[in-house]
Parts: structure tokens; sequence; C-alpha cells
């Protein structure tokens, strides 16, 4: 037992050793994969080879007569088997579509769910796969977005009458509330208004572990248990039930240890409701394992945006006005979160800064490639790379340095709570306190030698910065139906002191990669007032987990899942506390609980110890008057409002003129997010993420061809940045607890990407020959860095 374990109280804020990182690093992990049971059959999918195609027809018969094959399946087969695709969110307005697991008439892009085969084993399975005959007729494939919107387009989904799934648009006026201000108005009186048209591109969250599913079937009853590589367990029983017509309390979903998700595994996949359809089917246990180059057709990507932004400033070079039109590439989808993406976008961009008046419009186009969905920074990276650019772009033009430009349009501190102009409430900060952090950093000062040093070595290099803040604590629930999400965002943990006075928590969140374990029990800990080592935590599993509304996401786990385990502890304590004062033949208002125990106040006599109390509970025989035996609480939070953490990123980048590769050998991650519940989880959720979008910034994207055909089906093709190229990373924090969660905790999990991208771009620019024009997409990749180094010098 370590110091750490003895000792009780001030585990919030340490960065306590790793919980689960030693069975990880042993390679000790219980994924999908590593789960089997008896008699289990492999289910393997047959894709879509064409973007756009009709089906004429498909022949099975040669797959089914194959030994060990069980069952193959199209969706005409399936079509009266296995309801609606369900979704997490529908926005307003959004067109839905007949999303199946198996498409039934016509395939929308490469890697679309055709057919089924499931069988022995993996060999077998696909062996079969191969034997299934289909004829497509090819239709002409819709693969850009201009594409998408041109008055002859194909059409995707017949019935829609054009390729728009939905549109947003902001201000949005608010019945009763004054005529939001005209940004039309404020621009044309503009002193400086700056334009350009910014694009984001389509890129892949590459978990380590790929997706998987396993369901046992469970005759009595019948009962499915469903493991699923998942940040929403309760979701996919929900999704799964419904189209199944099995009732919940008959489907156990297990999330195991989850090796990685980043929003890819946010929502209900067509094999999570054809491995559970096949068990009941089959009456035997039936697998599904992701490939890679599956994933990357099969599993949702994100980005993918083209904005025109233009902002106004005053002769003070203060915003007056920003006027956004952007399009998102949401490939074929129906309805998946993808669009909420877009949505987040418009939503989320005025960022941190002070925006009086907005005029953005949002349309969402659908096109043959795999649909758009969640990833880490949900519509924010997009927000914020058009954002941070044109201020970049701004900044000479108004006689200003880049930091100074956003130092005059920062929200300051005394305008929180602040709204913006798209209706966002702010909660709470010093932005501008931490621009000024960052630069006195001493790794700064070494950043601006390290930049000298290259650039005397007749390589070009260059510093940039970015700001942000990043939307946490995602709900509550009152507002999701005005944004079409018909469940509700709070969270729930219940807590159960033992008979033996340890303490029992399970979370409804979900962990995926972020040590969600460790971090609760320091909060447990702490709340209870008992030794870390006296505290378990559980998770991912709706048999023993609590229903939650919304799962893990959005950076909602610390403070949201926190406060509830809050709720829930107090609520044990108190149980105790009145416990304890019977025993004791007191008020228990005169009972005082600290250190894990209770006494009374100001008797100098012993207290009573959780076991002791604890053994009370549960004998039962000598409870207060009309007190259930037993020591189980449950805590449901519902946040009041969003928490908005935020930061700033500044980065050196070196450039290789020959190659036009492109280095980030320093960084500076500067970092709010209110309590910090273990500071080592906090940092490393900032270098993953800040890792990811240098991937999003250099290298890394999807690109398919005029045909549909998706360029990158494997790390040879997509390039994420690999352990060799990570920078020197400063990352510090400063603490504005939320007021909207009980601990004051805002969320950290997407902060490390939203502004990365933007701050290297900023820097690779200032890199470049100053006659080079505005880098306006990303990645950046090596073929456009030695273009622009080719241009002339200005003057
Ligand atoms: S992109 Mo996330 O899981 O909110």
């Amino acid at each position: 037992m370590t110091a750490t374990e003895q000792t009780t109280g001030g585990y919030v804020g340490r960065s306590i050793p790793s919980r689960t990182g030693d069975r990880f690093v042993r390679g000790a992990g219980r994924y999908v994969d590593d789960v089997h049971h008896n008699r289990e059959a492999t289910l393997v999918v047959l894709r879509s080879p064409h973007a756009h195609a009709r089906i004429v027809s498909v022949d099975t018969s040669a797959a089914r007569a194959m030994d060990g094959v069980y069952a193959v399946a199209t969706g005409a087969e399936l079509f009266e088997e296995i309801g609606p695709q369900q979704y997490l969110w529908d926005l307003p307005g959004q067109k839905t579509g007949h999303g199946r697991p198996l498409t039934v008439d016509k395939v929308r892009h490469v890697g679309e769910p055709v057919a089924v085969v499931v069988a022995r084993d993996q060999y077998v399975a696909e062996d079969a796969r191969d034997a299934i005959g289909i004829v497509y007729e090819p239709l002409p494939a819709v693969t850009t977005m201009d594409q998408a919107l041109a008055p002859d387009a194909p059409l995707l989904h017949e019935e829609w009458g054009d390729n728009v799934q939905v549109r947003a648009a902001w201000p949005v006026a608010i019945p009763g509330l004054p005529e939001p201000p005209d940004a039309g108005a404020a621009l044309a009186g503009a002193h400086t208004v700056v334009r350009e048209t910014f694009t984001t591109s389509r890129i892949l969250a590459s978990s380590m572990e790929t997706r998987g599913v396993v369901c046992d079937y469970d005759p009595t009853g019948p009962r499915l248990t469903i493991h699923t590589s998942t940040q929403s367990p309760h979701q996919i029983r929900e999704g799964v039930a419904a189209m199944l017509g099995v009732p919940e309390n008959r489907i156990r979903v297990i999330a195991p240890d989850v090796g990685g998700a980043f929003g890819m595994k946010a929502v209900l996949y067509p094999e999570e409701a054809l491995v559970p359809y096949f068990a009941l089917r089959l009456r035997r246990p039936v697998r599904f394992t992701e490939q890679r180059d599956e994933a990357f057709v099969a599993s949702t990507p994100s980005r993918d945006q083209r904005m025109e932004l233009e902002i106004g400033f005053d002769a003070d070079a203060r915003i007056v006005g920003l006027r956004a039109r952007y399009l998102i590439d949401l490939g074929s989808a129906p309805s998946t979160c993808g669009a909420g993406t877009g949505w987040a976008t418009g939503a989320l961009l005025c960022g941190p800064y002070a925006v009086p008046a907005v005029d953005i419009a949002a349309t969402a186009v659908v096109t043959n490639k795999t649909p758009l969905g969640a990833y880490r920074g949900f519509g924010q990276p997009e927000a914020n790379f058009p954002v941070e650019r044109l201020l970049d772009i701004a900044a000479p033009q108004l006689g200003l340095d880049p930091v100074e430009l956003r130092r005059r349009n920062l929200v300051p501190p005394e305008a929180f709570p602040f709204t913006t102009a798209t209706g966002q409430l702010l909660d709470s900060g010093d932005y501008p306190g931490m621009l000024g952090l960052a630069l006195d950093r001493p790794a700064y000062r070494d950043m601006l030698r390290e930049r000298d040093e290259i650039r005397a070595a007749g390589r070009p290099a260059g510093i940039g910065i970015a700001y942000f803040n990043e939307c946490t604590n995602f709900g509550p629930s009152g507002v999701f139906p005005l944004i079409g999400i018909t469940t509700g965002g709070w969270d729930a943990t219940s807590a159960t002191v033992e008979p033996d006075g340890r303490v029992r928590v399970v979370s409804s969140q979900t962990p995926m990669g972020q040590d969600l374990e460790t971090a609760f029990a320091q909060l447990a800990a702490d709340r209870f007032g008992v030794p870390l080592d006296h505290v378990t935590v559980r998770f991912g599993d709706t048999d023993s987990s609590h229903y939650t509304a919304y799962a893990s996401g959005a950076s909602r786990a610390a403070g949201i899942g926190g406060s509830s385990l809050i709720l829930a502890a107090d609520k044990a304590i108190d149980k105790m506390r009145r416990i304890a004062a019977h025993l004791l033949e007191a008020d228990p208002d005169d009972v005082e609980h600290s250190g894990g125990e209770f006494r009374v106040r100001g008797a100098g006599a012993a207290g009573l110890s959780y076991a002791t109390v604890a053994a009370a509970a549960y004998q039962g025989g000598n409870l207060p008057e009309g007190m259930e035996p037993g020591l189980e609480t449950l805590g449901a939070f519902d946040p009041q409002a969003l928490a908005f953490s935020y930061g700033v990123v500044v980065a050196l980048v070196a450039v290789d003129p020959d190659t036009g590769q492109v280095g980030v050998p320093r960084m500076i991650f500067g970092h709010d997010c209110g309590t910090q519940l273990n500071p080592r989880i906090v940092d490393a959720q900032i270098v993953g993420g800040a890792l990811q979008g240098q991937g999003a910034a250099l290298t890394e994207e999807i690109v398919y061809d005029e045909s549909g055909q998706p360029g990158a089906v494997g790390f040879a093709d997509y390039l994420m940045p690999i352990a060799r190229e990570i920078p020197e990373l400063d990352v510090f924090h400063t603490v504005t607890p939320t007021p909207f969660a009980l601990n004051g905790a805002k969320g950290v999990g997407e902060s490390g990407v939203i502004a990365a991208p933007s701050a290297i771009v900023n820097a690779l620019q200032d890199a470049l020959p100053a006659g080079a024009a505005p880098l306006t997409s990303i990645p950046v990749l090596p073929e456009r860095v030695l273009a622009a180094l080719a241009t002339e010098p200005a003057r």
C-alpha cells in the first residue's frame, strides 16, 4: 500500500497513477475480440463495391450450400425482420430515410452493407461471401458537394426531391425576445472586411481497436448479452430492442475495454443489430469483428465541410459582424449524428469571441460516400479552422499582430455568463489572461530561439497561435428536444457502501481509454472520506449501471457523470448519518461525518466507522423507524447549462524545403477545464487530441475519386502522426471551475483537437514566403507546401 492510499481526502486534483494502465500495457485488457462463447458463429458483411448502383439480383444459393454456412441473408429478406436503423439525433427539419442494416434496392456508397453470411468461422464466412452473386446496375455517382447541389444531380434518395438532408441558420429568433442584430448592416458599415473560403477534409477516427460485436444467446428468456465496442451501451440496447422487437429487459449490453472510440463509436451501427438478430434466429452466439480495411468504408468519418467566411471589424479592430455560408458532406447517410456535427459548427462558430451579430447558414448535403458521423471535437475543429485562419489573415490588414487582434476580441472575464450571437451561454473563464500566460512561458522563449536556429540553418520555420473554447458537459435535458435529441442530457451513478464499509460506485459513463476508473475513484474517495483503495468503480454494463440518457461523449463524464456520483455519495452518507445517530442515540443533525467516521459533534467519544454503520444497515434489525435496510443509492444529475473549457495553442513548425514535409517540433498548450479530477489524465487528453489535430492539419485525408472509390483503405494510404513526430509539448493549466457542475469540472476530452490544426497551419503560413497565397484547407500536404515555397517573396 502506498502512502497515497493510506491517507484520506485531497485525492481530487492529484495525478494519481492509473488503475487501468497496468492492465493495458501488460496486454491484459479484455476487448470485444477477447470475448468468446461456446458454439459461436461468425458474421461477415458483403459490402458494395459501387458508390451508386441499383441492385438487380442477388444469388445466394451457392453460398448457402457451402459446408459450415449457417445463414445467408439479403436486405430484402430481412426487411420484415429488422426495423429501421435507430439514431441518436435528428435535427429539426431533417429528412429521414429508410435506413436499414442491409440496403434493399440500391447502394449509395462503397462499403454499404448488402448481405451477410453467418458461418462456422471467419474463413468459411468469407469464402461464402465470395460465392454470393450480385448483379448491379451502376448509377452516376455524386462525389462532390457541388455535384450534389447541381440542378440535374442524380438523387440519392429520390423521395427527398433533392440531395439536401437539412439546413440550419443563425441567429435563431426567439419569440418574446428582441430581434437579433443585423449582421448584414454591421458588415456593410465595417471598417475592414476579410473573407475567404476554407475546407476541412474528411478524416477517420482510427481507434486502435476496430469495431466488434459478440452476442451470446440464452434460450431461457430468451435473453441476449451483447458485448460491443461502444461508448453508448444504453443507447445500443435501446436501438437493438426497437429494431428487433425485443424488450429492453431481455437485452444486456456490455462495453468491455474499449480501445478508443472518439465519437466514431457513439452511434448504433448495422452490425450491432445484425449480430443479435442472428443469435436469436440461429439460437447460438454470433460474433463480428471489423477488419481494418473495412473500417475505412464502414465506420463513420467526420469533418468534411467547406465554409465561406466573412468577418467585419471596426476601426479599433473589434469584430462587428460575422457571415458564414457552409456546406457539410454527410456522405450517403439518411440519418446519423453527422448532421449534428454540422449543426455544432454553426452554433459554436463565434467560439471564444465577442461577436455582436451573425448571419450563418448551413446546408447538409448527401453524396455517394460513407455516412459521416462524430469525431472528437464534433464540429468544433471545423468552426475553429476558418475563424482562426481568417483572424491571422486579417491581422496585418488591421495593422495588428495576431495575438493583439485576438486579445481585443476575446470575451472579457467580467462579461461571464456571456450569451453568444448564436445563443450559446459561455459560463466562466479568463480568456485574455490565458493568452498572456502562454507567451510568458519559458517554452515560448525556447520556441522563438529554435525558430531562429532553424531559419539560420536555411530551412523555413514559423510560429502560429490559435485560440478556442470547447462546448462540454453536453445537456441539459430541457434543451435537447429543441435541437432534435429525444433523450435527456442527464447522467446517473449508483453508490453502494458494502457490508464491510467499503465503497462501490457504478457509473453510467463508459471509459474508452480516458481512465475514468481512476478519476472517479478519486472523486468518490474524497466525497466519502475513505482511503482510495476502499473504492471500486464499475462501468459499461446495462445490467449493473443505471440507465443514462446520453452516453459518454461531448466531454461530459467528469462534470455530469462526476456530479451524479457526488449526489449518490451524499445520499449514502446521509443515510449512514441517520443510522449512526440512531446507534449513538443522538439527533442526526448533531452527527458529523469526516474521515470515514460518524461522531456526535462536540462529544469526545470515538466515532462509528463505515464498517460499523454498514453492518447495521445490512443486518437491518436496529434501524431508525421506517428506514429500509441496505446502503445503496442513486444520483442523477442534469446540468443547468453547458460548461465551456478554453485554451490557446502555440505551434512551431519546421519545413523540409526539399520534400515539403512539415514537422511540429514544439507546441505550447494552455488550458482551463475548471476543476481537474486528475491532472495526469487531463494532460493525456490534451496530448492525444493535439496529435490527432496534427494529423488533420498535415497528413490525414480520405479523398474519393470521381467514381466514388475511397483513396484510403488502410494505414499505407492514411497517415497518422507516429511517435517520433510528437512535438515537445508544454501543457499548462488555469482553473476556473464551472458553476454548472457540482465538482466544478468542465470537460477536456475534445479540447486537444480543436485548435491544434489552426495553430499548426498559422505557423506554416508564417514559415512560407510572404507572397504565398493563404492556406485555406487542411490537410496541407507536402505538394501544397512545395508549391507555396516556390512563390516569390512579396516586395
Ligand atoms: S465526438 Mo464525441 O464522442 O462527443
